[in-house]
């Protein structure tokens, strides 16, 4: 049978082979949400970001697939690109508060419940530079529910807390912390009190309550759009969280440590973390670690075909119930939403849309998407004060505004 991710345009990276069995089989999934029309031709947005500085931005007119392959995925790694070269030589290990501490092979992973999810992963960044756009994608996930693994292990009385342990690591400075009384024997003296600062190396580490690492969702993940993980995306095992952004996703896991004391590493309270000024006076802020995604949506390409022009786009971060669409200063019109994107999706993955524009007047248009979520809330506009409070880029949903220019 066809399998339901592969994209249009890996059948046509595929060949005329492929494409020649498509026509007597019956596609059951959402494999062809964006189905490109003959004659049809995508108009380039005019205000294009800078390059990214990430591998595999998504490019969003060429968006033509439900499923992001595996190749095209964005991937943010702090770290090495692949720090786990030997698989065969890979652990996993549950410890801490556990009355049973385990060491498991990837086949002990493999041999344990197997469950899929669909889930649009986002870095927290995306949309808050300027030069990362790009980074969201969509796949299939299959893995072993992590909770059923932690509870084999039998999590203690008093555990409230459990850190996820990634294979890459690299140098954290530690400067902002006047509280630094231990230095390597190696290092050089001290010279005075100006100078407190330390170097360490500290592997990648996210962390979650017990109750959120208990959710039935998490899966401990050795598979993408049916294939092994493949090494940029975590190989042999990560952590998938549906709901959480990206960075709660920790790839390359090598030991989950269940624990009761909040987790303060670098990507849950340095790096992450999320500044709002609270009042104008300045004296309130709230510090916050990156946490679960936003209602969010963006236009992703115009099309024309036989002078009519139509906008497709993409609703993520939370079940979607509607999306609107606003061309230049007009009124909001209701985009259609594509039913097959919704299909198993279980309100983690992200739905496409289209709104028909039909015959448009030449010249620069701008468009802009907003979308709502099942409990009627609305994505911000860019101006929303909660968003216009934050020093921090982290967690942007603020509606997406393009522009494109029509001859
Ligand atoms: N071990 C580890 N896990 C990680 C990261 C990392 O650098 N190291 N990056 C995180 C961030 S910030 C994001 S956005 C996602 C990206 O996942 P991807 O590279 O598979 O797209 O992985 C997360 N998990
Ligand atoms: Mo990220």
């Amino acid at each position: 049978m066809l399998d339901q991710d592969m994209s249009r345009r890996a059948l046509l990276k595929g060949g005329g082979a492929a494409l020649a069995g498509l026509g007597a089989i019956q596609v059951s999934g959402p494999a062809h949400a964006f189905p490109g029309e003959p004659g049809e031709e995508v108009i380039p947005w005019l205000d294009q970001p800078p390059p990214a500085p990430y591998p595999n931005p998504l490019e969003w007119e060429k968006l033509d697939s439900y499923y992001t392959p595996a190749d095209d995925f964005f991937v943010v790694s702090h770290y090495q690109a692949n720090p786990v070269a030997n698989p065969a030589a890979w652990r996993l290990g549950i410890d801490g508060l556990v009355r049973w501490p385990q060491t498991l092979t990837l086949d002990d992973v493999k041999a344990r419940q197997r469950r899929e999810v669909t889930f649009t992963l986002e870095c927290s960044g995306n949309h808050g530079f300027p030069f990362v756009t790009g980074a969201v994608g969509n796949a299939r996930w299959a893995g072993t529910p992590l909770a059923s693994l932690l509870q084999r292990a039998g999590v203690r009385r008093q555990a409230s807390e459990v850190v996820f342990w990634g294979a890459d690591s690299g140098p954290a400075d530690i400067r902002d912390n006047v509280g630094i009384i231990k230095r390597f024997p190696a290092d050089p003296p001290a010279p005075g009190p100006d100078t407190l600062d330390l170097t360490i190396t500290e592997p990648f580490a996210r962390s979650m309550s017990l109750d959120e690492a208990m959710d039935e969702q998490n899966l401990l993940c050795y598979e993408m759009n049916g294939a092994p993980l493949p090494p940029e995306h975590g190989r042999p095992l990560r952590l998938i969280a549906p709901g959480w952004y990206g960075v709660a996703n920790v790839k390359w896991l090598t030991r989950i440590e269940v624990t009761d004391q909040r987790f303060a590493g670098r990507f849950m309270a340095r790096d992450y973390v999320t500044i709002r000024q609270r009042t104008p006076d300045a004296l309130s802020w709230s510090f916050s670690t990156v946490n679960h995604t936003r209602l969010k949506s963006a236009p992703a390409k115009v099309t024309r075909r036989r002078n009519r022009y139509s906008i497709m786009g993409v609703a993520w971060g939370a079940p979607i119930s509607e999306v609107e669409v606003q061309i230049d200063d007009g009124r909001w019109m209701t985009a259609r939403l594509d039913r097959q994107s919704s299909w198993k999706d279980g309100g983690f993955a992200w739905r496409f849309w289209t709104l028909e524009w039909g015959k448009a007047a030449p010249g620069v248009h701008t468009i802009r998407s907003r979308a709502y979520d099942g409990d009627g809330n609305r994505q911000p506009p860019p101006d929303d004060a909660y968003l216009a409070s934050r020093l921090t880029f982290w967690e942007n949903n603020g509606q997406i505004t393009r522009k494109v220019k029509l001859n």
